[in-house]
């Protein structure tokens, strides 16, 4: 009978290309060498090194499905595999670089000017600059039709005005993609914003409970006034900032798996080499049934999100599919996590550990870019015809 490989239950490798397989063997180079290093140091004090950024940048990371401007041009599943890596070793490095590529880059490709594309594509994918995403405001975050900022048109341009909160990379970055409501015909669009424009500030959020491996902010914005060119003229309603988010949601559907292999990976060593009752953890049968359960997870996750990817290559992918890959993905990592971290016993409560980092983590991974739920009501929706947020 055919052998069984317990770290490539349903041979993902044999599906990949060679492209894929050699970024996805960078990526991991990268993160060990690179990344893995500094997470106990950025957990303890809250600062991210945006030289992180410009690192990623340097190997390729950055914007990988863009044709051109410095970029990959590479699939779907390439950029998964990449959030792969990162997140096995932190669930916030990644979303810095999802941010960067999905919900900064991505909007500058698909709804920007040339002249926008050529002035920041390049940077944003060597990492020289850093860019973030204000979509989610104090009062709302799951509904974000009902947003409170709005552009007006003014002489030579448009002002913004309001605030944004839990916004990834913002007290770092470089430049804003701010979404807000036209004054002039009620509908949504993108600005994109520069640090140091009067009237625009990013204070950081401090002392985060989860997701402190990366740095959180809220962008206030009190008559902020830019040029024509800060339009991304090619997109207005709420399919804008959607569109983004399907790539972004996409990548966290197989981050999260990276963080679940991480933890079954350092409570799988543990429980080889702790004893109790004179046999190791590995021999009871209640830790194998933790362990294959949060395994089988993760093999049917990475499947999925392949097949979502492969599908999002050819065009076919419907946000729904992408709902399901990122709500199951981040809800059973989290649920999973959860259960093998018991393994470690009181050495669960230690960073040094790792595990409960990922459990904090792989909680807000459930809840951004759409909640565990308001995804499961985007299904719901899709399966009886009948909207629940109406
Ligand atoms: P609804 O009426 O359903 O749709 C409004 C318009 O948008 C279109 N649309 C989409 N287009 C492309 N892709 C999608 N996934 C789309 N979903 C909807 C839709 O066709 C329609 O277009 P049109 O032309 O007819 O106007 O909108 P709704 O107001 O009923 O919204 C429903 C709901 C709840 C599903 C939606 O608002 C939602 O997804 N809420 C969750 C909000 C969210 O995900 N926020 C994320 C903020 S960013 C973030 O968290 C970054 S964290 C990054 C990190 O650190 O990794
Ligand atoms: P709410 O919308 O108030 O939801 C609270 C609870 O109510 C949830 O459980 C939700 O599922 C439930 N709920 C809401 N509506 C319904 C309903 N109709 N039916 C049933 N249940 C419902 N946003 C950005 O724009 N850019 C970023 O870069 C970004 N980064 C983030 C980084 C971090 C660390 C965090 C924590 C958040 C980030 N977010 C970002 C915000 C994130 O997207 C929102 O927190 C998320 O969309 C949920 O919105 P909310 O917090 O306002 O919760």
């Amino acid at each position: 009978a055919p052998k069984f490989n317990w770290e490539d239950p349903l041979l993902l490798e044999e599906l990949l290309t060679e492209e894929e397989i050699a970024i996805r063997d960078t990526a991991r180079d990268f993160c060990q060498e690179r990344l893995a290093p500094r997470v106990l140091n950025t957990l303890r004090t809250e600062e991210f090194d945006p030289k992180i950024l410009s690192e990623m940048g340097e190997v390729g990371l950055l914007g990988v499905t863009i044709e051109g401007y410095g970029c990959a041009g590479a699939s779907n599943n390439a950029y998964g595999l990449i959030a792969r890596e990162i997140e096995r070793v932190d669930s916030g490095f990644r979303s810095a670089a999802s941010v960067q590529s999905s919900l900064v880059m991505h909007p500058i490709n698909e709804y920007g000017t040339q002249a926008q594309k050529e002035k920041y594509l390049p940077r944003l994918a060597k990492g020289e600059i850093i860019g973030c995403f204000g979509l989610t405001e104090p009062n709302h975050g799951s509904d974000p039709s009902s947003m409170e900022t709005t552009a007006s048109e003014v002489d030579g341009g448009f002002m913004l005005n309001g605030s944004k909160t839990w916004i990834t990379n913002a007290p770092i970055a470089d430049l804003f993609v701010v979404w807000a409501r036209c004054k002039w015909d009620g509908k949504i669009r993108g600005f994109l914003l520069e640090k140091g424009t009067k009237g625009l500030s990013a204070p950081a959020i401090k002392n985060k409970l989860a997701l402190r491996c990366s740095i959180t902010g809220s962008i206030f914005m009190d008559n902020v006034r830019v040029g024509l060119d800060s339009l991304l003229p090619n997109v207005s309603g709420l399919k804008g900032p959607f569109g983004c988010l399907n790539s972004a949601r996409f990548g966290i559907s197989w981050g999260a798996m990276g963080a679940l292999e991480d933890c079954i990976s350092r409570t799988r060593e543990y429980a080889l080499e702790r004893r109790q009752f004179g046999r190791p953890l590995a021999s009871f049968q209640l830790v194998q049934k933790k362990l294959a359960d949060a395994h089988t997870e993760v093999a049917l996750g990475l499947q999925a999100s392949f097949q979502v990817g492969r599908l999002k290559d050819q065009g076919k992918a419907a946000p729904e599919m992408i709902s399901i890959v990122k709500r199951n993905n981040s809800g059973k990592a989290l649920e999973h996590s959860r259960r093998v971290l018991d393994i470690l016993g009181g050495n669960a409560c230690s960073d040094e550990y790792h595990v409960g980092r990922h459990v904090a983590n792989l909680q807000v991974v459930n809840t951004y870019e759409g909640t565990h739920d308001i995804h499961g009501l985007i299904l719901g929706k899709a399966i009886t015809g009948m909207s629940a947020f109406a």
